[in-house]
Order: structure tokens, then sequence, then C-alpha cells
């Protein structure tokens, strides 16, 4: 590494010793891009890396609402407005009890890099709430959605920064945030928000965007490397709207996926598993993956063990596509996998497998198809949902899906494009990392020290 890349590392690690998923994400870029540091000095004069580790706006509120026992619950709010040098900050909003601050700004960093694969004009940026959807009631989620909005109104716009869907956060929530917004400001703003019902300015294919997208790309990485999807063994990890529309399309392209899970357990159907009724538990009746088995008693169900592998990794497959949340799989984990025989790992969820994992399927030649590329079809297809609002217009499902298809087979070809340049091999998360900062840069460059 250079001197600088590690003195810019290690300042970031010293400013924000008390957040550990922040400095992997940071470090995981930086380590990576010394051969392009090393070309050009500015970058050093001009602090271009301090400037890049330092969000440009950080929103932290409080958040009450009123529970169905009438008592009053207080959560926090955030929005991390990291770097809008190609755009409005854009990224999805997520819902869950872990969130904290450094959750926040792992994501939202991430996001710069996908935002500028997907080679559309959007800046990086996330949001959410330590807020537990689980087993709340209709009207707790209204309640508490309409909360979240009276303050995150004030900070986004359509020209600003547009929010959308991740963990916890789908058509549902995103109805209930855009209604409130539409009232506070009395306007039909649609493009301030994405991932919108398709009855009031939403996107078709944006629900199946990353997944798809996915697929997309890692239909491209196979076929660079004389591989295809037929006849493969798939497993996924979660059984969320990542998970169900990567099952889907590989599916599709003729693998079968034997498991999926929640946060509890997994599920084995050797059979393949039914999608329609993952799909009707999941995103109808929001139910445990456990339920699966009651109409398939003869599939399995493993629960997991607090601080062990997840059960799902366990299984023997060819393909293996994390879609759950992060540090999912580390190197005890990838040992496992890679002693199954795993050819391909895609990361459907952000910074799913640590990096320790990643060098060690790297060095045993597993293709890895790294998250800010592999799954910025979600994103991608919300910008292309926000140009739809803007002109007032909407697009088919195939013409969408078209776009999806075109933007991940490019984000695949520049990743594989740059690691062919500095020599990287099959290493495509450096090879989406260069790609990615080299055009964040530019524009910095080009704005100034601001
Ligand atoms: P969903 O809320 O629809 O589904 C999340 C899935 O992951 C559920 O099966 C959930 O299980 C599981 N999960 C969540 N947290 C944990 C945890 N701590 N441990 C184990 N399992 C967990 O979210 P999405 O499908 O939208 O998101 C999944 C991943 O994909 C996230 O990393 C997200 O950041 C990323 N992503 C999402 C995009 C999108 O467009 N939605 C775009 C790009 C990336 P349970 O129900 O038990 O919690
Ligand atoms: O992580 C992600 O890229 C998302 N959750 C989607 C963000 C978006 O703005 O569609």
């Amino acid at each position: 590494m250079s001197n600088y890349i590690e003195n810019v590392l290690a300042k970031t690690k010293e400013k924000n010793s008390n957040e550990k998923e922040f400095i992997q994400a940071v470090s995981e870029v930086l380590e990576t891009l010394k051969p392009v540091t090393d070309k050009n000095p500015e970058y050093e004069k001009t602090a271009l890396l301090e400037r890049l580790v330092e969000p440009e706006r950080i929103i932290s509120f409080r958040v009450p609402w009123i529970d169905d026992n009438g008592k009053v619950q207080v959560n926090r709010g955030f929005r991390v407005q990291f770097n809008g040098s190609i755009g409005p900050y854009k990224g999805g909003l997520r819902f869950h009890p872990s969130v904290n601050q450094s959750i926040m700004k792992f994501l939202a960093f991430e996001q710069i890099f996908k935002n500028a694969l997907t080679g559309l004009p959007i800046g990086g940026g996330k949001g959410g709430s330590d807020f537990d959807p689980k087993g709340k009631s209709d009207r707790e989620i209204m309640s508490f959605c309409q909360s979240f909005m009276n303050e995150l109104q004030r900070h986004i716009g359509h020209n600003l920064d547009v929010p959308a869907g991740d963990i916890g956060v789908g058509a549902r929530e995103i109805g209930y945030l855009f209604g409130q917004y539409r009232k506070i400001k009395n306007a039909f703003e649609a493009g301030v928000l994405t991932g919108k019902g398709l009855e009031y300015g939403g996107s078709l294919a944006r629900k199946e965007a990353t997944g798809f997208g996915l697929i997309y790309y890692m239909r491209e990485m196979l076929k660079a490397n004389n591989l295809d999807f037929k006849g493969k063994i798939v497993t996924i990890s979660g059984s969320g709207n990542v998970a169900i529309y990567a099952a889907q399309k590989v599916t599709e392209y003729g693998a079968k996926v034997v498991a999926m899970s929640d946060s509890n357990g997994c599920i084995y159907d050797k059979d393949g598993i039914d999608l329609d009724e993952i799909k009707r538990l999941k995103e109808v009746e929001r139910l445990r993956i456990k339920e699966y088995l009651k109409k398939h008693p003869t599939a399995q169900y493993t629960e997991n063990v607090e601080g062990k592998t997840p059960a799902v990794y366990s299984i023997k497959a060819d393909i293996v596509l994390p879609c759950a949340t992060q540090n999912d799989i580390n190197i005890q984990t990838a040992e496992i996998m890679v002693k199954n025989g795993v050819i391909a790992i895609g990361e459907g969820a952000n910074m799913p497998v640590d990096i320790e994992a990643i060098n060690y399927f790297i060095k045993n030649k597993v293709l890895l198809a790294p998250a800010k590329a592999a799954n910025a079809g979600g994103v991608a297809t919300s910008a292309l949902e926000m140009c739809q609002n803007s002109m007032r217009y909407f697009w088919t499902f195939e013409e969408v899906d078209k776009k999806l298809d075109e933007i991940m087979t490019n984000i695949f070809k520049a990743c594989k494009e740059t690691a062919d340049e500095y020599g990287l091999g099959i290493n495509y998360l450096a090879g989406a990392n260069i790609a990615a900062f080299k055009k964040v840069a530019a524009a910095m460059t080009a704005q100034g020290i601001i």
C-alpha cells in the first residue's frame, strides 16, 4: 500500500474507532486503490481520499410514535448524505434493530461506488432506523413511517436526495412514507422516493431489479470464464426482496435453487424450492421460513445457532447467493463452502462476505461477483424510475428489464476490463473499486475543494 493510502486509513480508523463496519468498508475500497493513487499524486495534494471518507452530511433524528397499546416508543432515524458529486444522493432506507451510525455510513459509502458503476447520475446516500418492523401491526408501521417522514422530509427532494427501500422497507413502507411527504409538501413530487407502487409512479421491474440484476451480472461473469447456470445447484441466504427475485431468474436460466433462509434458519428442498410458496409466506403473510414445511413436509428445516456458521452455508452447492445481510460469510464459512466445491458466489446483499473470506475465495479460484457491482441493479432501476417520473411517462416491463440487463452487462464489462488493465485476474472486487473510484475522483476533482 502507498503511504498516502496507509495514512488516510490510519486516520480514518482513529477518527471512527467505534464504527467497525464503516472502517471495514473503507479499508476494503482503499486497499485496492494503490495503482491509481500512485499514478495521480494530485489526489494527495487535494486531500481527495480524506474528503472521500468524510460524509458531506449526516442527519440523525428522534422518531417518536405510539404503539397499539397506546405506549409512546422512541427510535433513532438517520440519513447519511455521503457524496453528491455525480448526482442527487441516492440510496435505500433500512429498518432493522441493528441499525446504527456505523452501519449507515458503511452502506452509504458503498453506495457511492455502486451508483457510479451504474453509469447513471446518482450520488451516494443511505438512511434508516433501529425500528424493528417484525411483529408490528400495519397501523404501527404507518405510525412509525409518518413520524420518520415528519423529520426526513426537510432533508430530501428529487434533486437533492432520493431514498428507496432496503432491509425492512418495501412497497408498503414506501407507500406510507410517500403519502406523508405528499401531505406535508402539498405537492405530488413523484421523484422524491423510488420503489413506489405502480399506481402512483413506481417503475415496472423495480421490485425484481436487484435479484434479476445480480443474475444478469453473474451470467456475464460465468460466460467470461466459460461457465453458465445450466444444471447448477444454488443456495440462497435470505428470503426477502433480493433473494426471491434472484431465485426466480436463476431458475429461469436452468439452475435449481435447493435452499433459502431467514434469520432463524434455513429450508432445504432437494426437489427445488417452491418459490410461489416463499412469495406467499414472505411477501404476503410475513411469516417465518419454517412455515414452508406445512406445505412441503418432506423439506428439511435447520435452525441457526448463534455464533455458528448460518445453516444455509453448510449445504453443498455450485453457486451460493448471500442475499441477507453484511458479514454473513467469514473465513470459517468460506472454508466449508470451498470444501463443498463452490464455483461462484454472488453478493446480492451489501458486504455479505468479509475481506478475509473474499481473498480466500479468489485464491481458490472461486468467482466472486462483488456487491457494489452485482447488486447495483436495484438502484439502477430506481434511477430509471426517477427518469420516468421526470418524463411523466412509463416504460413497459420489457423495456425496463432490457435497460437493466444492458446496465448490468456494462458493469461487468467495466469490472473485467479494469481487472485486466491492472493485472488483477478474477479479482472483480478490485476492478469494481478502481473503475468506480476513477469516476467519482474525476467528478470531485472537477468540482474543486468542497
Ligand atoms: P428484505 O427485508 O426484503 O429481506 C431481508 C432478508 O435477509 C430476510 O430474509 C431477513 O430475514 C434476512 N436478514 C436480514 N437481516 C438479517 C440478519 N441480521 N441475519 C440473518 N438474516 C437476516 O431486504 P432486501 O432483500 O431488500 O435486502 C437484502 C440485502 O440486499 C441487504 O443487504 C440489502 O442492503 C441488500 N440490497 C437490497 C437492495 C434492494 O433493492 N432491496 C439493493 C441492493 C442491495 P428475517 O426476515 O428473519 O430478518
Ligand atoms: O443497497 C441498495 O442499493 C439499495 N437498497 C437500493 C437503493 C435504491 O435507491 O434503490
